[in-house]
C-alpha cells in the first residue's frame, strides 16, 4: 500500500510503551486490565468468523461490555448483529453502504507534523475551514456529554487501509514543561456544529462530510457544497451558527471536558481531545485556544508515540478511548479491493462520570 506523505509505519506488532498483542491463553480480566493500562488490545487471525461468532468472542473476552444499538436499524447495520460497517463497498446501485468516512490527507501530516507545517495548516483552518491530515486526531464524541469509553474495529476486507494510534498518557508525561502546566487543568469546550454543522439551526457541515454524505445518498452535493462554502473561516461559522440559534431559540450545543483526565481504573493520566470540534480552552480566544490545541497534538503526534496499524483480515482491535488517540488514514476508493470493517461500540463505562463537569448540567439546563 502506498501511504500519503508523512504516514509512516512503526515496526509491528506494537511499539513498546502502548498496545498489546492479545495471548490465546489470556483470561477476561487480564484483557480487561491490558486493555486499561496499554490502550488497545489486537487479536489476529480471526479471518471468516460471522459476525454472530465475533459479537460472542468479543463477549467471552469483555463480558463486562455492553454493545450500544447506535447501529440497529441503520443501512450499515451489520446483519442481526449491533455492529455496524465502515468503509466503501458499494451496493448494486453503485452506492455505498458502509459508513464510508473521508479521511483528510491535506495540511500538517497527521505523524511527525513540525510546528511550521502545523501553523500554515491550522492558519487555513481557521480562515477557510480547510482541515488538515492532523486534525485526523481524535477521540470518539468528545462533543458530547457522554463519550464513549471503548470502541473496536474487525477487518472483513482491509483494501490497504489502515489506523493511526498514539499514546495519550505518554504524550501528556513528554509535553514541553510550559505545556504540561497549561494542559493541567484546563477544561475545552466542544461544539458539534464546527465540523458536523446543526440542521436545526441551518448551519450546514464542512464540505468534506458533504461528499461523504452524497456518497451513501447518491445525492449531488453541489447545492449542499455551495452552502458550506458561503460561510468560511471557524470564527464566522461560530457568529453565523449563534446567529441563527439566537432567532430560532435554540441552542447550538456545546459541552465540555477536562483536558487531562484521569483514568477511572488506573488513575493513569492522559490527554482527552478532538480537535475537529474543540472550540476554546479555559478563557483563551478562539485563536489563542487553537494554537495551543494544535500544539498539544503535534507533541502527542511524533513518531516515537505513535503507531499505524496496516489492516490484515482477521484482526480485531479494541481500543480504550481514555487511553489512547486514534487517527483515520485516507485509503483509496478502489472497487477491485474495497475497505470492510465491522465496527462495535459500547455501552460507555459508568465508571467514566468521575470526569463528567457540571457545565454540561448548566448547558443542559439551558436547552
Ligand atoms: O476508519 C478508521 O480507520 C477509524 C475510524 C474511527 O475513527 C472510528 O472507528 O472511531
Ligand atoms: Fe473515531
Amino acid at each position: 500500500m502506498s501511504l500519503p506523505e508523512g504516514f509512516r509505519q512503526v515496526p509491528s506488532p506494537c511499539p513498546p510503551a502502548f498496545g498489546t498483542l492479545a495471548a490465546q491463553s489470556a483470561t477476561a480480566e487480564a484483557l480487561t486490565e491490558q486493555l486499561h493500562r496499554r490502550g488497545f488490545v489486537l487479536f489476529k487471525g480471526l479471518q471468516g468468523i460471522s459476525p454472530q461468532g465475533l459479537v460472542k468472542f468479543m463477549q467471552e473476552r469483555f463480558p463486562q461490555l455492553i454493545l450500544s444499538d447506535i447501529y440497529v436499524g441503520n443501512k450499515n447495520q451489520v446483519e442481526d448483529t449491533k455492529l455496524g460497517s465502515l468503509g466503501n463497498t458499494k451496493d448494486k446501485n453503485g452506492k455505498v453502504q458502509d459508513d464510508f468516512v473521508l479521511a483528510g490527507a491535506d495540511g500538517a501530516p497527521l505523524i511527525g507534523a513540525t510546528p511550521e507545517q502545523c501553523e500554515v495548516s491550522l492558519d487555513s483552518w481557521l480562515q477557510d475551514n480547510k482541515e488538515a491530515a492532523i486534525m485526523e486526531w481524535h477521540q470518539d464524541n468528545l462533543f458530547t456529554a457522554a463519550p464513549a469509553s471503548y470502541n473496536a474495529l474487525y477487518c472483513v476486507q482491509s483494501g490497504g487501509s489502515a489506523t493511526a494510534y498514539a499514546d495519550a498518557a505518554a504524550a501528556l508525561d513528554e509535553l514541553p514543561d510550559d505545556l504540561k502546566a497549561q494542559v493541567h487543568d484546563a477544561v475545552v469546550k466542544y461544539r458539534a456544529s464546527i465540523s458536523f454543522g446543526n440542521p436545526s439551526i441551518g448551519i450546514s457541515a464542512l464540505p468534506k462530510r458533504l461528499i461523504q454524505q452524497s456518497m451513501s445518498t447518491g445525492v449531488d452535493p453541489d447545492a449542499a457544497l455551495a452552502k458550506a462554502q458561503s460561510i468560511i473561516g471557524v470564527e464566522r461559522r461560530i457568529a453565523a451558527a449563534n446567529a441563527a440559534a439566537e432567532q430560532k431559540g435554540k441552542l447550538d450545543w456545546t459541552v465540555f471536558h477536562k483536558l487531562v483526565q484521569p483514568h477511572p481504573h488506573t488513575g493513569i493520566l492522559a490527554l482527552r481531545l478532538e480537535p475537529r470540534t474543540a472550540e476554546t480552552v479555559d478563557d483563551l480566544s478562539l485563536s489563542e485556544s487553537q494554537a495551543f490545541i494544535w500544539k498539544v497534538l503535534r507533541h502527542a503526534a511524533q513518531p516515537s508515540n505513535a503507531f499505524l496499524h496496516l489492516w490484515q483480515p482477521g484482526d480485531l482491535l479494541i481500543w480504550d478511548q481514555r487511553r489512547v488517540f486514534h487517527g483515520r488514514v485516507p485509503y483509496p476508493i478502489n472497487d477491485q479491493d474495497p475497505r470492510l470493517m465491522w465496527r462495535f461500540d459500547f455501552e460507555r463505562d459508568p465508571a467514566d462520570s468521575i470526569n463528567y463537569l457540571s457545565q454540561n448540567d448548566e448547558q443542559r439546563g439551558n436547552r
